[in-house]
């Protein structure tokens, strides 16, 4: 199984300390700011108009260490401009329908790392009007919706019940894709940067062809074909992985006959399978102290 997006920007961050360390100037410090970005928690707005219940979502929500939730000014209030909605995931709360103010407001997102919120549903007549009014907002404004009674999440049993578990899980994908972005972005600037300097550029290429450069720009890939696997479970009928050597090879193939279009997502996908193929059938030697 490939490993959580998390774990692999935390070694990713930690070879680029090495390398801040090791680097001279400009590639030093280019290094050391990557490593800062894998690190810094992904940034979750809750957004909507005022009331609707974006304080309450954001303490039910809770706190992780990956992420940092935050409550965005409200939409729509009169007299304040609305606020910019930029973070990495944000979470748009309703509570009676889209209004234009808030179809404004989620024009200006980007679908892959936004979810819509109907609020508030257990003062709707049942779960199944709620449910209505959740896939009526989503075919409104082309965002994935769900419907949560967020006073009701407290305890775990009430979790699924009340809406919660499905907007967590939501949220989760969505933070991972966006872990997986930040990765892939960071190994296209170093390889760029590598092709251009003189000091760095073996080390920097050395960091971009390794196996945490290669995982991220995978499961960044990943997240164009399923936005649930990121890295974890599988695509379509893609071949199970067994954790065998001719379970990653079986995936290469199967990946390797994507179509065209989806060609270059597919490719750094290959190119992980294929890395995972050959650790498995020679794995690393082990570290051995000398002497013994
Ligand atoms: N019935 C019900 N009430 C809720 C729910 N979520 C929030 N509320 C209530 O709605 C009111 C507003 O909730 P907040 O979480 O403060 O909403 P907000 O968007 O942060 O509001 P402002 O910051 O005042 O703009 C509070 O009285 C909450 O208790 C819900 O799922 N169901
Ligand atoms: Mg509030």
């Amino acid at each position: 199984m490939s490993e959580p997006v998390g774990v692999v920007c935390e070694r990713a961050a930690s070879e680029l300390d090495a390398l801040a360390a090791a680097l001279p100037g400009a590639d030093a410090h280019a290094a050391a700011q990557a490593a800062h970005v894998l690190r810094a928690p992904v940034r979750i707005q809750i957004a909507g108009r005022a009331g609707v219940g974006r304080t309450t979502l954001a303490r039910v929500l809770g706190t992780r260490r990956d992420a940092h939730v935050e409550v965005a000014a409200p939409v729509d209030a009169p007299g304040a401009p609305d606020p910019v909605l930029d973070a990495e995931v944000v979470v748009y709360v309703f509570v009676d329908g889209v209004r234009d103010a808030d179809r404004a407001a989620l024009r200006k997102l980007d679908p892959a790392g936004a979810i819509t919120v109907l609020g508030k549903v257990d003062t709707m007549p049942d779960r199944a009007a709620a449910d209505a009014a959740a896939d009526a907002c989503r075919a409104d404004v082309g965002i994935p919706g769900f419907a949560l009674d967020a006073r009701g999440a407290g305890t775990s049993a009430e979790r699924h019940e009340s809406g919660f578990s499905a907007v967590a899980a939501a949220v989760d994908v969505r933070v991972r894709r966006a872990l997986a972005a930040r990765g892939a972005r960071i190994v296209r600037e170093l390889r760029a940067r590598a092709v251009a300097s003189r000091a760095g550029r073996d080390a920097l290429e050395s960091f971009v062809a390794g196996d945490s450069a290669v995982e991220l720009e995978a499961a960044d890939a990943r997240g164009a074909f399923d936005t649930d696997a990121l890295g974890r479970g599988s695509v379509g009928d893609e071949p199970y992985d067994d954790g065998t050597a001719d379970a990653a090879l079986r995936q290469a193939a199967w990946w390797r006959a994507r179509d065209a279009s989806a060609r270059s997502a597919a490719d750094a996908i290959v190119r992980q399978r294929v890395r995972l193929w050959m650790h498995r059938i020679a794995p690393a030697p082990s570290v051995r102290v000398r002497g013994r």
